[in-house]
């Protein structure tokens, strides 16, 4: 078996916990890069090696190096950072980053632009305001999402204390991080797995692994998407009863590879809270035993559940667990956006969702100056910052003495209009000039073609309908398109394919309706059939469920189905 194991798992048997040859690598003045072994190695210590793509050529007609920079990806459970981190944060990104803030998907942020010989003090400073890097990254547990809405406060402390249980549980234990980047004391005896990496082992997982925690009727985290989530289950009086629990989401998948396929979760059950954490490591171990380990493309654990069955996979958790799970309850969401503007807590404090587009944080030579705007009111606000997984920001628990001050510096740092019902629905994935798997603009793009639709969605009396579209410059789904009722996904450059009728609440994934089209072509292809929503729609239909109905696309079950298109497309 072992000669069939991928590279990656080579690689991380003989890393020694995640060290590699990183020290070394850092300290070679010859080169910006470092092995390639060890730029997989460092995605677990939550950096990505990347280059500048819009230089790519001019640094090759002179010969150059590539232009070489990390990008690095903060480790932040349920997206919820205390002003002061919030400050250390965007010093770090003025001096040794991009001048840039990049909320993600994820409810974290991510500093592009960080060169080699700046990591260790970059991350210094992270970790002096008690934030890290670790595993944010890699082929073991992220980020844990949680919902972010304050004004439900108890489910909300509730589902944020879950979230981050179960992402301290689920760190590394490994010492390496600390090794490497911070003080480079070495931890004696780290050689027995069991010690080390009692989850884990040597090896770690298959490949990443995602969790969410949603608290309904919001699946702003879009908890579908997450190889494990978690549901709350509310009562009447506001308390948590205990959680739904999902497993088998994930959206990755390769144009013209019907083999991979994005898919949304299966509801296997329901846990009490103090389940919760022994539920996780369980799903968390049967995937690092059951996942596939040469392949990674098929070594996400929705394939393992779609290769094993639902049945024989909840049978190994609960054994594992030590108890059955219960059966699922009933819950229902209503959306995955965010709620912009103020809001009232339980606690007599408010909260300000303010919309960020595509979550990049900057100050705009001649607009919006949002990161000055940020950095001071994280300066006079004794409250807590939010990041929503719709890369946007929440000013929360404000207190209503400091609540004038803080709309005073958003008028004066000129992003108080408001935006179109487009727009706040809008979300695009990072792709050119950093990411290297980008076929395609993502984030540079979706904001035009937004104001192309604008204009057609006014012309059909459509303007104020909330429509959510997603955009993606390559099939991996970092902006979770296959999840918008209008996704868009890179193909190629400038060119896109058009997927269809997912649903609004993010309970169902979307069905291609066209292919490799340019902006033109986008345009041309959406029109008719928002000419035929305005006309035809049933009172309260949305978009996406709208599309079935009317024939323009089928319906997409789960996963396997989402490559198969039963019917002809009504053509308008
Ligand atoms: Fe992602 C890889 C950015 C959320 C699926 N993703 C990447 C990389 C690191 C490219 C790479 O491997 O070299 C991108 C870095 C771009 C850059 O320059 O910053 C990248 N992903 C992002 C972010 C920043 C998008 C954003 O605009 O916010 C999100 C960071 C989240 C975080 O804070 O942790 C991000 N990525 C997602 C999501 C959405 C989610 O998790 O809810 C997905 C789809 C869900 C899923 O995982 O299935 C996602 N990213 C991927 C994949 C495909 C995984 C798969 O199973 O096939 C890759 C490629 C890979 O892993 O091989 C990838
Ligand atoms: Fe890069 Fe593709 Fe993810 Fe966009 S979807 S950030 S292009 S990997």
């Amino acid at each position: 078996m072992t000669d069939q194991l991928s590279r990656n798992e080579r690689i991380k048997e003989a890393s020694r916990y995640l060290r590699g040859t990183l020290s070394e690598g850092l300290g070679d003045e010859i080169t910006g890069s470092i092995t390639e072994d060890d730029q997989q190695l460092v995605k677990f210590h939550g950096m990505y090696l990347q280059d500048d793509r819009d230089l790519r050529g001019e640094r090759m007609r002179k010969k150059m190096e590539k232009a070489f920079a990390f990008m690095i990806r903060v480790r932040i459970s349920g997206g919820v950072l205390a002003p002061k981190q919030w400050l250390a944060l965007d010093r770090v990104a003025r001096v040794y980053a991009n001048c840039t803030m990049r909320i993600t998907t994820r409810q974290t942020i991510q500093l592009h632009g960080i060169i080699k010989f700046n990591l260790r003090e970059t991350l210094q400073a992270i970790d002096k305001e008690l934030l890290s890097t670790i595993a944010a990254c890699g082929d073991v547990n992220r980020n844990v999402m949680c919902n972010p809405n304050p004004h439900q406060s108890k489910a909300h402390a509730a589902s944020l204390s879950l979230a981050r249980a179960i992402s301290d549980h689920l760190e590394p234990r490994t010492g390496a991080y600390r090794e490497i980047w911070l003080d480079g004391e070495k931890i004696a005896g780290e050689d027995d797995d069991k010690v080390v990496e009692p989850i884990y082992g040597k090896t770690y997982l298959p490949r990443k692994f995602k969790i969410a925690v949603a608290v309904p009727p919001s699946n702003d985290v879009d908890v579908f998407a997450n190889d494990l989530g978690f549901i709350a289950i509310v009562d009447a009086k506001g308390e948590i009863e205990g959680w739904n629990v999902t497993v088998g989401g994930g959206l990755g998948m390769t144009h013209g590879e019907p083999e991979t396929y994005p898919r949304a979760a299966d509801v296997m059950g329901f846990c009490r809270t103090e389940d919760a954490v022994a539920v996780a490591e369980a799903v968390v171990t049967v995937q690092r035993d059951w996942g596939d380990r040469a392949n990674r493309k098929h070594a996400r654990l929705k394939y393992t559940i779609d290769d094993r069955g639902l049945d024989a996979f909840c049978a190994e958790v609960e054994r594992r667990a030590g108890k059955p799970l219960e059966s699922a309850r009933p819950f229902k969401f209503d959306s995955t956006g965010d709620r912009y503007g103020w809001t009232g807590g339980d606690n007599g404090r408010e909260h300000l969702t303010l919309f960020v587009e595509n979550g990049r944080v900057l100050d705009r030579a001649g607009g919006a100056r949002m990161m000055t705007a940020l950095r001071r009111i994280a300066e006079i606000h004794d409250g807590d910052i939010r990041l929503t997984a719709n890369q946007n920001v929440i000013i929360a628990n404000v207190a209503k003495d400091k609540r004038a001050a803080i709309e005073a510096l958003i008028a004066e740092h000129g992003f108080a209009a408001g935006v179109s019902a487009l727009r706040r629905n809008s979300m695009a994935c990072v792709a050119l000039p950093t990411c290297g798997l980008a076929l395609a603009e993502s984030e540079r793009y979706l904001p035009d073609l937004v104001t192309a639709l604008e204009q057609r969605l006014a012309v059909h009396d459509l303007a104020d309908d909330d429509i959510v579209i997603r955009m993606t410059g390559c099939p991996n789904g970092c902006a979770r398109p296959y999840l918008a009722e209008v996704g868009l996904v890179g193909k190629g450059p400038g060119r896109y394919n058009l997927y269809l009728g997912a649903a609004f609440d993010g309970t169902r994934l979307s069905k291609l309706f066209a292919e490799d089209l340019d902006n033109d072509g986008i345009i041309a292809a959406l029109d008719p059939v928002l000419a035929a929503y305005a006309a035809e729609r049933a009172p309260g239909e949305r978009l996406g469920d709208f599309v079935i109905r009317a024939g323009f696309v089928a319906r997409t079950e789960n996963g396997r189905d989402f490559h198969t298109d039963a019917g002809a497309k009504r053509r308008a």
